[in-house]
């Protein structure tokens, strides 16, 4: 079965009793037994729940994974996946990572007593000094959030392979329409699903894939454990909105192709970051390793944080506001709003600067979306005073 095919049956037959061809919301926290350990399969709604099962089903699917895990959000699904550690061993992440990422490594996880390297893992050799022998995991975003730079996982595979490290790919920005990290080698592929896979900014969630038994037992055991699960609703929303992640995610990035070019040229707007532009460093690299260049788009804006804050409070199809991946189109100022968490000196170092504005292209009219942005560039280089 092929894609399309498989995010619309692949863990969904119609419903047994009744024939619904909607996978039901099974909202219930418990599950009667005939008598003591002798039950029909599910036990307590912490441990499984057959909504949440047919999106677990569903989703390993669409990434090419053995055993798939949904969570509550993507930072449960981070966090559990970092519990597999132990005091003492070391982390090597993507420099540019999300900054709620950034920060259960650095915040949380450091306090007992792991540690992190975060480097740029679009730099192989940068990576490969950074490996001790401590270090367990390699965690890679691509394209990353900000910045939208893109590590070749092929090659940080090989290397993880030949140094018995495991590799984590965050693949939140691609969605497994346009990039399976497992069949380019990595060992899990972690997402927020609150982004283009749930796809109408209704529902938050995460997922974990992977195709090695023994981390989907340790990874399983863990989630049990800590209780980051999604309830039935969120799984069932989330179910709903992946039927449609194949049409959504092409019409994303065509309406982003057509904005990053419009942008290129527009004298308000210092630099586009979007890798289908031949421009980006990462535009060779990703066609080798995606079938595309989704949907965000990342513009340094001429006139500091001023101009930058301006275009953000003046756009009105883009609403100002955190998050991504949904129908409709999202700005947002990492600096002050996504990345807030990172320290300034170390934002500054990266790239996160003061005029950096972060998009979401949705799906809307891509002449509507231009229009919005050409107001709200032509009112950022107005004196603010006259506002
Ligand atoms: O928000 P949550 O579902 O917990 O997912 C966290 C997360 C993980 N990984 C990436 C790449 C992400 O972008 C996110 C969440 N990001 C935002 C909320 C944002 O606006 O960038």
């Amino acid at each position: 079965m092929k894609f399309e095919t498989r995010a619309i049956h692949v863990g969904q037959e119609p419903e047994r009793t009744t024939g619904a061809v909607v996978v039901p919301i099974y909202q219930t926290s418990t599950y009667a037994q005939r008598s003591p350990g002798d039950h029909l399969g599910h036990e307590y709604s912490r441990t499984s729940n057959p909504t949440r099962d047919a999106l677990q089903t569903c989703l390993a699917s669409l990434e090419g994974a053995n055993h798939g895990m949904a969570f509550s959000s993507g930072m449960g699904a981070i966090s559990t996946i970092l519990t597999i550690f132990k005091s003492g061993d070391h982390v090597i992440s993507t420099d540019d990572v999300y900054g709620g990422t950034f920060r259960v490594f650095d915040k949380i996880f450091k306090e007992f007593g792991m540690s992190f390297s975060f480097v740029d893992t679009s730099d192989i050799r940068a990576l490969e000094s950074a490996v001790r022998p401590e270090t367990r995991m390699v965690w890679v975003e691509s394209p990353t959030n900000p910045l939208l730079r893109i590590t070749d996982i092929r090659k940080v595979a090989d290397l993880c392979r030949s140094r018995g490290l495991l590799l984590a790919v965050d693949n939140t920005f691609m969605s497994p329409a346009l990039q399976r990290p497992l069949e380019l080698g990595a060992d899990m592929v972690v997402h927020s699903t609150t982004k283009y896979i749930g796809g109408h900014s209704d529902v938050v969630g995460g997922f974990v894939g992977t195709n090695n038994p023994d981390l989907h037992e340790r990874i399983k055991f863990r989630q049990n454990a800590v209780g980051a699960v999604p309830g039935p609703f969120d799984a069932w929303l989330t179910l709903r909105g992946i039927k449609t992640l194949p049409l959504r995610m092409a019409a994303h990035e065509s309406n982003a192709r057509h904005l990053a070019q419009f942008l290129s040229s527009h004298p308000f707007v210092q630099e586009v970051i979007y890798p289908g532009l031949p421009s980006h460093p990462g535009h060779a690299v990703q066609k080798t390793q995606a079938s595309g260049f989704g949907g965000m788009i990342g513009m340094r804006v001429r006139g500091g944080l001023e101009a930058a804050r301006r275009v953000c409070s003046s756009t009105k199809l883009f609403f100002l506001a955190e998050s991504l991946g949904g129908v409709e189109s999202l700005i947002e100022h990492p600096a002050i709003m996504t990345h807030a968490s990172v320290p300034k000196e170390q934002r500054e170092a990266r790239g996160i600067t003061d005029n950096l504005v972060r998009l979401s292209v949705g799906v809307e009219n891509r002449e509507d979306l231009q229009a919005d942005l050409e107001q709200a560039l032509q009112l950022s280089q107005r004196d603010g005073s006259s506002r």
